[in-house]
């Protein structure tokens, strides 16, 4: 049983007590229920306490439920929330640890809430894509006042209950055990009559229109693609103006309309994405963890500087090791200097600033960093400056050190092979700004242990990252599915588009930046240092030769205030530029094709379905574990917009047969050779099923 009973003297006890959050499933609502009834059945009965198991009182309605025919079987969390408030009996929310979502609407319908400190407490649906749909819109402006409530409502941000100790939410905050205290407080309103109920509460508020107004500017300014905002502050509204069953109904249609919405089933899909990309098959979840207490990262350039920071953000001390003391002092400056920015932006204290730093040290010998738990290095991408690195590391790192490479694209395998640990040796694989951007690809080698790599996907979340495995490939998962996607552009630019026009298409499909905008701020040498490569260990992939000619006038972009576009000192704006529009055109010209116009919606089914191709052969090899891991390594890396749910969540809202039949007619353009669909996805549509 997800929910339990049992009488303590005249008090009766309804236990949630479904790991891991308290879901409030059907299995659980039936159980508060019968729970309910039975204590009121049972005239020795006074009061009863419903009180969470675990982790806290309850994170909410059990989002797998959503879109099944058990999130509408009754009763219903309304249901339960009804009965709840129509005891005859006085019902006591006792809370600990979260009372979110529904778990708070439940509370809200008791009577009585008591809680202790620390209790996260919120709201977040409308983090989903929806909206409290059982009550907690109309409820909680009732009992916390209109504006702070639309506040949790449409952030979505979880409060603490000691916040919120002084206001009507609480009638009492405990000291001591929770049930005890929840207990004796039961008793004390056993027999008090009429019984509170929130619904009756009148919202007080002067010129509520007037704010309200004020909210849906708010809204319209933040909320982007996503309707759910809007719809909470409807919802609210209701509860101002109408009576509150009325109220209820408004709550509930929009409640209906938005959970039906792709938006929706992206941000749930990405929610469970996030979790279930730390899960790895082959290793299991109580896989004994190596302590991380201490860190080192070779390189303190850009990708060096900011691995380190996320140790020290984590309070892990950090060494940085550089060639030269020049090198070491610039690096560490930079660090600095990043901090004070974010203190500037109030997102950092000097207290904490200090701390920080005061975690990170530098040093030019790698007899320093032996003893560190953890070695990640960051230095040029050249197999034979990792080798040089990692037969030092062999030498100097302590027995059980996880020894990883930072590299975007070389073979881990190979690098662990420097090594007389390969076992010890990992992939970690940041994307700049390594201190901002959440992704960390986790490149398992062929020998890398299982401990090291649960080490390092708890060190992922340590850290704050989205850890996602990739197996060994040129590129992994992200930067090999990207480069199928730059290929496109590069053709559609040969074939008829201007940059800016590509940009401007993808960027309204979602895409924070488009490819050429994108690779200006990376820098165009970046990627034409890789085709070099590329050309000579694949000579037999084609690209567009325009990005060569580029690179080859020094347009790398943003640092040459000059690429794609054309910049002007101190401004990040792109210009388009005619010397390379001019270069595109005549380009085209050489290769005697004859420009066309091309409509928007091809740019963006070649650049995306150039990702989802790619992404079904990387699934297919086992690259990725799962879809939703392709999707997580997009959302959280390469700016894919999150209302999409990333390439392969698309591609199925899109439907494979669709995506397939469009594959079919791009091959029939210039390259066919980029256009040969995955094996997976043609079985997957034929099939009538989907990749996530
Ligand atoms: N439903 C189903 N599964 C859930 C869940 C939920 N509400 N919350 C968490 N899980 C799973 C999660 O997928 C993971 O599974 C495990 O629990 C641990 O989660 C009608 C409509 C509560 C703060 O949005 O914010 O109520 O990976 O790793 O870090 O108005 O979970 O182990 O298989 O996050 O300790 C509103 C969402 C629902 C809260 C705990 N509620 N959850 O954090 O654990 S909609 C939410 C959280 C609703 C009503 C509406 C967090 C947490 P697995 P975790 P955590």
């Amino acid at each position: 049983m997800t929910a339990t009973y049992r009488e303590q003297g005249d008090i009766a006890v309804v236990t949630l007590n479904n790991p891991p959050v308290n879901g409030l499933g059907y299995e659980t609502r039936k159980g508060i229920v019968d729970g309910i009834q039975r204590a009121i059945d049972n005239d020795a009965i006074r009061a009863i306490v419903i009180i969470g198991e675990g982790k806290g009182f309850s994170g909410g309605a059990d989002i797998r439920e959503f879109n099944t025919p058990k999130a509408l079987q009754e009763p219903w969390l309304q249901t339960v929330i009804r009965i709840v408030e129509d005891s005859s009996k006085p019902v006591i929310a006792a809370i600990h640890g979260v009372a979110m979502g529904g778990g708070l609407e439940l509370a809200l319908g008791c009577h009585y809430r008591v809680a202790v400190a620390g209790a996260q407490i919120a709201l977040p649906e409308v983090k989903l894509g929806i909206l409290p749909g059982a009550g907690g819109t109309q409820r909680l402006p009732r009992i916390l006042g209109l504006e702070p409530a639309l506040n949790m409502i449409i952030s979505g941000n979880p409060v603490m209950s000691d916040k919120l100790a002084g206001t009507k939410l609480f009638d009492q905050m405990i000291t001591g055990d929770l049930l005890e205290g929840a207990m004796t407080f039961a008793r004390s309103v056993a027999d008090a009559r009429p019984l509170p109920k929130v619904r009756d509460i009148k919202i007080q508020y002067p010129n509520a229109d007037g704010y309200l107004q004020f909210a849906r500017n708010t809204v319209r300014a933040v909320a982007g693609p996503f309707p759910a905002p809007f719809k909470c502050v409807e919802a609210v509204a209701a509860a101002v103006s109408k009576k509150f069953d009325d109220g209820l109904k408004v709550e509930r249609d929009l409640f209906l309309e938005l959970v039906q919405t792709t938006e929706s089933k992206a941000l749930r899909h990405a929610f469970f994405g996030e979790r279930a990309a730390s899960k790895i098959p082959d290793v299991p979840a109580d896989t004994l963890l190596r302590a991380i207490r201490s860190a080192a990262v070779i390189g303190a350039g850009t990708m060096g500087g900011g691995i380190a920071m996320n140790f020290a953000n984590a309070g892990i001390p950090v060494k940085v090791l550089e060639a030269k003391q020049e090198a070491l002092d610039k690096g560490l400056a930079t660090i600095r200097k990043n901090y004070e920015n974010s203190m500037r932006k109030g997102k950092l204290t000097q207290e904490q600033l200090d701390k920080r730093m005061g975690l990170i040290s530098g040093t030019l010998s790698y007899d320093d960093i032996g003893q560190a738990d953890i070695v990640i290095e960051a230095v040029f991408e050249d197999m034979g400056v990792k080798e040089a690195v990692f037969n030092k590391l062999d030498h100097v790192m302590k027995p059980g050190a996880i020894l990883a490479s930072n590299t975007s694209t070389l073979d881990i395998d190979k690098i662990a092979a420097f090594t007389k640990r390969p076992q010890d040796v990992i992939g970690t694989h940041f994307f700049s700004p390594a201190n901002v951007m959440k992704l960390l690809e986790i490149v398992r080698g062929a020998k890398t242990a299982k401990d090291v790599l649960a080490t390092t996907m708890a060190l992922a979340k340590t850290i704050r990252k989205t850890g996602v495995v990739s197996g060994v490939c040129d590129g992994f998962i992200g930067n090999r599915m990207v480069e199928q996607y730059i290929r496109q552009a590069g053709f559609l630019l040969e074939e008829g588009c201007l940059p800016e026009q590509v940009d401007k298409a993808i960027e309204k499909f979602g895409f924070a930046m488009g490819p050429f905008r994108m690779s200006d701020l990376a820098g165009n040498d970046i990627g034409w240092y890789i085709r070099k490569r590329r050309y000579v260990e694949k000579p037999d992939v084609t690209y567009s030769k325009i990005a060569d000619l580029l690179c080859e006038k020094g347009r790398f972009g943003q640092k040459t205030s000059a690429g794609w576009y054309d910049y002007k000192s101190g401004d990040r704006k792109a210009y388009p530029s005619d010397e390379v529009n001019q270069m595109i055109i005549a380009h085209s010209k050489d290769l005697g094709i004859e420009r066309r116009k091309i409509s928007d919606q091809e740019i963006v089914e070649r650049l995306v379905y150039a990702l989802v191709n790619e992404g079904a052969l990387i699934l297919d090899e086992g690259i990725a574990l799962r879809a939703s891991d392709i999707d997580m390594v997009y959302l959280t890396g390469y700016g894919f917009p999150l209302f999409r749910g990333g390439p392969m969540f698309y591609a199925d809202t899109v439907g494979l047969p669709n995506v397939l039949m469009s594959i079919h007619r791009y091959a029939k353009g210039r390259h066919p050779e980029a256009w040969i669909p995955a094996p997976l996805l043609s079985k997957l549509a034929s099939a009538g099923k989907t990749f996530n």
